[in-house]
């Protein structure tokens, strides 16, 4: 699919060049052979996965032809993974969604008709009128993943709705960063501001990274591993990352806490941790102290099947290396629903190994300021609070939760929510129990999706809005807080294919739809970034040029830390938790164990997939088609499945999955079996996707609700071969 360019030395004015750069009007013409069709090359950021590494694409005419990883964005140093690389697929996948549409069968029937963008925009407006007129503005939800979530957060605040939610809050990083902001003052936000690269000693609590591929995340580890930090991995499972490890830690699944209170347990006895941060910075060493005083390894061992003085070795090691040990926060946190006490716990671990704002350990970043431009109105005050109870009944939620959205629309409690736009989240498999999520619909009177393909929500949708895919599109600017702050633009390499647009342009339509005008001050999304360019002294030129432009300074590590705590000092001891009636130093709470005759259900990342979004792309369907079920050798006898053989998995409820491909394996404990997240779409306009492989979510009908912030840990799910 690579296809090779030959740089050419002879540049200059054809005529197709400067034809082509004109069309565009943001390209900059490669070469130029006599005869040969010009290239272009465009800057963009990768959207496959949400780490948005610089890019540019090669266009020829209105193909693009390869994708390259931009030299200038620190955040990936020129390379591009296999996903990545094959950004392309979207762009040409023969599934695409092509023109708005309005249902015409049943819900999740997936029969529409074709109608036109001024069709769709009035009668959507007209339907959310008529809802708002007997419910309010806040009875109008919004569930996004991506950079489209952006414009349609602004469009919903400006209709008075406060209702919007990502599920890579409340089902992924939520609890994670809660249990940091809890800690140190401050969410971690992506990308995560760790300094792997310096780190002498590395400790993953989960986090694949190498499966979960961060780019750069996995670019320093594998530098790291190389240049002799030491690693120590905990996962049922012998992730790439263990067998990279020193210490192979195979926990029982949902024991980490434990694991961790004896780390902190063995640190503070042998007074091994930084006295100096900690005096100076933390507050709450002796309550802390007093909680894991009986937390020895002795006890953590029976709980977490590692044995007492693997975990103190481990904890002298690591202490060994301070401050440059990187206890990596993860990511994907929502694993067994008391989720921010464990990252609380890696938080403490942290602030004692004095790894805050110093090389080697989590980094306080910053970012280059981006202007906001043209005139705008204020937001109408919102009369009700968010539906999902962030910041209420979940005191400790800082953005919105989707699964409570979900709730409150099932229940109309605290009150209706009456229509939804979904945008770029595919609810259906992303949330915990299809079924509450498929109850909720049934009580909306208007679901729009906004998509690129006939994914599973989409099929349940009153409206389906076509976005463009990344390589089509203008986009908001990515200046993320980083290490090596800087500014990237994605420009449009290719026209909007069909009848698409971008989601820019979906919410202006809206917008203007709704006689919320005043709202969308520009024309076109090009002139609204020129304009921010030039407000934030940021040359466009050299932006359209190079991608991407880098703050001349470094950041990210500092001796005088400023934490945003009620104490302004780091909270061993949290006295906002203990208020609100939670935890005030971490505790440990034992997961129930898989019943008789099942196993843990447990998953994770591929290196060739994103979540559920790739599965139909042709070039990463071909590196891997489907998922496997991983099960251990002893297990796979109990059970009697042999490697290979293909087996529907059913859960303790009796919810099962389609027939997935057994994989045996010494890899993972007895207890548990793995399966890679995103496969088994039900989704017949997916044509590469529909039916391979299984899906996790058809397993995950339990799930528990984290009472800090909300999160729904999702690993309390068991499986066995279903029996019928
Ligand atoms: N290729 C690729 N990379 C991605 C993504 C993708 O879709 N594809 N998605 C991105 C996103 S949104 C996220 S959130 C991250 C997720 O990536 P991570 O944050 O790394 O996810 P985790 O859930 O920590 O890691 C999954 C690992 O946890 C192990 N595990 C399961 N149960 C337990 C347990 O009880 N204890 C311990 N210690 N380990 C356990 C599993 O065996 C598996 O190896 O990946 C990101 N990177
Ligand atoms: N069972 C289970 N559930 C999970 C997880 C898990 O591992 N297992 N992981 C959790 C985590 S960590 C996360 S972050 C979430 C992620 O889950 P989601 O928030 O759902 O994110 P994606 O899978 O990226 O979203 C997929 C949808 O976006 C559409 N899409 C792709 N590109 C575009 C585009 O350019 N524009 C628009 N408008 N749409 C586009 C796809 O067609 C698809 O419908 O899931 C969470 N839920
Ligand atoms: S890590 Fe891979 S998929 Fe994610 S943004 Fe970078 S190149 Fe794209
Ligand atoms: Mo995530």
């Amino acid at each position: 699919m690579r296809l090779e360019i030959k740089r050419r030395t002879f540049l200059a004015g054809s005529m197709a060049a400067a034809a082509a750069a004109l069309v565009s009007g943001c390209s900059r013409p490669l070469q130029n052979v006599a005869g040969a069709p010009a290239r272009r090359r465009v800057p963009t950021y990768c959207e496959v996965c949400f780490w948005k590494c610089g890019a540019f694409a090669h266009v020829v005419g209105d193909e693009v032809v390869f994708l390259e990883g931009n030299p200038a964005t620190p955040i990936n140093n020129g390379r591009l993974c296999a996903r990545g690389n094959a950004g392309v697929g979207f762009l040409n996948d023969p599934d695409r969604l092509r023109c708005p549409m309005r249902r015409t069968g049943p819900r999740g029937s997936g029969k529409f008709e074709e109608i036109s963008w001024d069709e769709a925009n009035a009668e959507i407006a007209a339907k959310l009128q008529e809802i708002a007129g007997v419910h309010g503005p806040e009875a109008v939800a919004l569930f996004f993943h991506g950079s489209a979530g952006k414009y349609f957060t602004h469009l919903l605040k400006a209709y008075g709705s406060p209702n919007f939610a990502q599920p890579s809050y409340a089902q992924c990083r939520g609890p994670r960063d809660e249990g940091y902001r809890l800690t140190f003052g401050t969410g971690l936000g992506s990308p995560e501001p760790t300094d792997i690269e310096n780190a002498r000693f590395i400790l993953l609590i989960g986090s694949h990274l190498g499966e979960n591929m961060h780019l750069l995340q996995a670019q320093e580890f594998s530098e790291a591993v190389a240049r002799g930090a030491h690693v120590a991995v905990a996962d049922p499972r012998f992730s790439v990352a263990a067998s990279k490890a020193r210490w192979w830690l195979p926990v029982r699944p949902g024991s980490d806490q434990a694991l961790l209170l004896a780390l902190i347990h063995v640190v503070l006895e042998e007074g091994l941790y930084d006295r100096e941060f900690v005096e100076r910075h933390a507050i709450g060493l002796e309550e802390l102290r007093a909680g894991v005083k009986d937390k020895d390894p002795e006890w953590a061992e029976f709980r977490t099947d590692i044995r007492a003085a693997t975990i103190r070795e481990v904890a002298r090691e690591m202490a060994k290396a301070k401050p440059a040990v990187l206890i990596h926060p993860g990511r994907h946190a929502t694993w067994y629903g008391n989720d921010v006490q464990r990252a609380r716990a890696m938080a403490i671990l942290t602030a004692l190994m004095g790894a805050w704002g110093r090389e080697g350990g989590i980094l306080v970043p910053h970012a280059m300021k981006v202007a906001k431009v043209g005139p705008m109105p204020a937001y109408p005050e919102s009369n009700r609070p968010p539906a999902d109870g962030a910041g209420t009944k979940f005191p400790f939620a800082t953005d919105g939760i989707a699964s409570e959205m979900r709730e409150a629309t099932r229940t109309g409690d605290p009150y209706p929510v009456k229509a939804w736009i979904v945008s770029g989240t595919n609810l259906i498999k992303t949330l915990p129990n299809t079924a509450e999520t498929l109850e909720a619909i049934a009580k909306l009177d208007l679901l729009v999706s906004v998509d690129i393909l006939p994914s599973e929500i989409v099929a349940h949708s009153d409206y389906v809005l076509p976005e463009c895919t990344y390589l089509e599109r203008w986009d908001a600017f990515n200046n993320p807080a980083f290490k090596r702050p800087f500014v990237a633009v994605r420009a449009p390499a290719v026209d909007p294919r069909f009848d698409t647009r971008s989601a820019w342009d979906i919410a202006l339509g809206l917008g203007q739809a709704m006689g919320l005008g005043a709202y969308f001050p520009f024309a076109t999304q090009e002139d609204e970034l020129r304009e921010q360019a030039k407000a934030s002294g940021l040359d466009w030129d050299a932006l359209l040029r190079d991608g991407a432009i880098v703050a001349r300074e470094t950041g990210g590590t500092t001796e005088s830390p400023v934490f945003d705590t009620p104490s302004g000092k780091i909270e061993l001891f949290s006295r906002q938790l203990l208020d609100a009636g939670f935890d005030p130093v971490p505790l440990f709470y034992e997961t129930p164990p898989p019943p008789d005759g099942f196993a843990r259900l447990i998953y994770g990342r591929a290196p060739m997939h994103s979540f559920g979004r790739t599965q139909n792309n042709r070039y990463l369907s071909e590196l891997m088609a489907e998922n496997a079920a991983w099960i251990a050798p002893g297990l796979a006898e109990r059970w009697g499945v042999r490697d290979g053989q293909k087996v529907v998995l059913e859960n303790q409820d009796g919810a099962t999955t389609t027939a997935v491909r057994v994989r045996v394996t010494e890899r993972i404990r007895e207890d548990a079996v793995y399966m890679v997240n995103g496969f088994g779409h039900h989704a017949p306009g997916m044509r590469r996707a529909d039916e391979r492989g299984a899906a996790d979510s058809d397993l995950i009908t339990r799930y528990e609700v984290d009472p800090h912030m909300g999160g729904t840990g999702m690993r309390v799910n068991f499986v066995r071969p279903a029996t019928a």
